[in-house]
């Protein structure tokens, strides 16, 4: 057995089967060995920021990771944004990138570059496997490393005469850390600064977003009168129906700034101390008031569903008294197109236990009250700020939930960035549905210009947020890609073209025209 499927039979062991790929000349060996070994699903990219974005969706869903297959240093760098989102979502990733073999790195062939320095900002462990003999061991250490909590980006990087030459065999994986619980301290802490009386906010994030630390988490609010808040951006959370609701920490800083004003105390769940996304002048970078003070409950790699228990027990908090959502959708809009109809008819649209994508931007900041009481859904949002991880999340939650739909709501410039995923969607037929967005603008970035204080704005800096002359059309680019769409106009057309495509069997995109 030579080390490329010494290496694909260690992933498989290690319950890595789907693989994210855009691979070359040096990984041939390792595509090779996908044929000789069964159980690895090899999912094909066109472009590399679709493999790195798809295995942080798969991943998020499957709660084990996935492998990409990259070509060397080029094919890392365009997978790159992503994997700055994955690492900022915690996802792990085992992230395999090609490489010349060992003794033609001195050449400086063409595709020559030093892969490690290009992955580390990006990656919580690197490594170049040194050896046939040793890659197994390493692709097993890759992805004890991915799975180390919270969960992490590992990069293995293959140089191909490592995957050529005579291995000894696949390897065992070393065993990784679980999350550890929090101490006593913490529970301590936490309950003193809640039961003071004083307001008080559990912030949460991470697993504190799933259903049994929701529940864990309004036992507590329901006791001590303590608000719950969201993170402005979350990896993945329970919503709708029979969950109990959160809100998020509002994008606009000022808005950011209100929703936390007054509080005395801070309980980080998972989560960070909350800074504005950007610096603007005169305003400040951190949200909470001066004087509030923060208590870690759990650090994101903690167990922090057992840590919201914990402390409900010591609190004395037994009764859920944060009605979980009812169910009511609200009904469809009617009329033009805008973002609060669009909350509206998703809200009522939604399907059951589907997983919403929520790349929409400026168009979805809003859609949040108006899918509260929809269908029991999960969202899925970036936590790395790199816009263009909508379609490829998409694509990689599909194919971790082949029975559960997809729906990704997608910005118009932001789709741009990974639009080759609907190609992977129509080649795997995945339950995908796209509604893009189509303001023709890098809309955001016309508040951000004002907000920045920027001054005497004129053509040419519009022009640099317009998407118009020419006017993009996605039902034509969906189809050159193999995947049906509709463009529609009104809301009642959005709502037939909505049914319309959750109810096909395949990928389907809604392109909404946004005034
Ligand atoms: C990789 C990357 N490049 C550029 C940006 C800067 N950026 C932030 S928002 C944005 C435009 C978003 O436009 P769109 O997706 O159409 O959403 P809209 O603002 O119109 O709602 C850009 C270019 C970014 N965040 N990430």
């Amino acid at each position: 057995m030579n080390g490329a499927e010494s290496l694909v039979r260690t992933l498989i062991g290690g319950g890595v089967d789907v693989c994210f790929a855009n691979p070359g000349t040096s990984e041939m060996h390792f595509v090779a060995a996908l044929d000789r070994v069964e159980g690895m699903r090899c999912v094909l990219a066109l472009f590399e920021g679709v493999a790195t974005g798809a295995a942080d969706g798969y991943a998020r869903m499957a709660e084990k990771p996935a492998a990409t297959l990259l070509h060397l240093g080029p094919g890392l760098a365009n997978g790159l944004a992503n994997l700055h989102n994955a690492s900022k979502a915690s996802t792990p990733v085992v992230n395999i990138v090609g490489d010349h073999a060992t003794y033609h790195r001195d050449y400086d062939a063409p595709l020559t570059s030093d892969i490690e320095t290009a992955a580390r900002p990006f990656s919580s462990w690197v490594r170049t496997a040194p050896s046939a003999k040793r890659v197994a061991q390493d692709g097993a250490e890759a992805i004890a490393a991915a799975r180390t909590p919270p969960g992490q980006v590992a990069t293995l990087i293959l140089p191909a005469d490592t995957a050529w030459n005579e291995a000894e065999g696949p390897a065992a994986i070393p065993e990784f850390p679980a999350r550890p619980c929090v101490s006593a301290e913490a529970i301590r802490d936490a309950a003193q600064a809640l039961r003071s009386g004083e307001p008080s906010l559990l912030l949460l994030a991470g697993p504190a977003l799933r259903e049994q630390g929701l529940a864990a988490a309004s036992k507590i609010a329901a006791k001590t009168g303590a608000r719950l808040l969201a993170e402005t951006f979350n990896s993945r959370m329970e919503r709708g129906a029979g969950r109990v609701p959160v809100e998020r920490i509002p994008y606009p800083v000022e808005q950011g700034l209100a929703a936390l004003a007054g509080l005395k105390h801070v309980v980080l769940v998972g989560s960070r101390v909350p800074v504005a996304f950007f610096a603007y002048p005169d305003k400040p970078s951190l949200l909470a008031p001066e004087d509030a003070a923060f208590h870690t409950l759990a650090h994101p790699e903690e167990d922090i569903e057992h840590a919201l228990e914990w402390l409900a027990h010591e609190l004395g908090a037994r009764k859920e008294a944060i009605e979980p959502a009812k169910l009511a959708p609200p009904a469809p809009a009617t009329g033009a197109i805008a973002s609060v109809s669009l909350a509206q008819s998703l809200g009522a649209l939604i399907p059951e236990n589907a997983i919403v994508v929520d790349e929409g931007v400026s168009t979805g900041r809003g859609f949040f009250p108006l899918t509260r009481q929809a269908r029991p859904h999960t969202w899925l949002q970036n936590m790395g700020g790199a816009i263009g991880i909508g379609m490829p999340l998409a694509v990689g939650a599909a194919v971790a939930c082949p029975d559960r739909k997809v729906l990704n709501l997608e910005a118009d410039g932001s789709a741009m960035y990974t639009l080759q995923a609907l190609w992977t969607e129509a080649r795997e037929s995945l339950k995908v549905t796209t509604v893009i967005f189509n303001n023709r603008s890098y809309a955001i970035l016309r508040h951000e210009l004002a907000n920045v204080g920027a001054q005497n704005v004129g053509r040419k800096a519009l022009d640099m947020l317009d998407l118009s002359r020419p006017d993009l059309d996605f039902v034509a680019l969906a189809r050159g890609m193999g995947v049906p769409g509709r463009r529609v106009t009104t809301m009642d057309e959005f709502n037939r073209a909505l049914a319309d495509g959750l109810a096909v069997e395949g990928p389907y995109l809604v392109e909404a025209m946004v005034a």
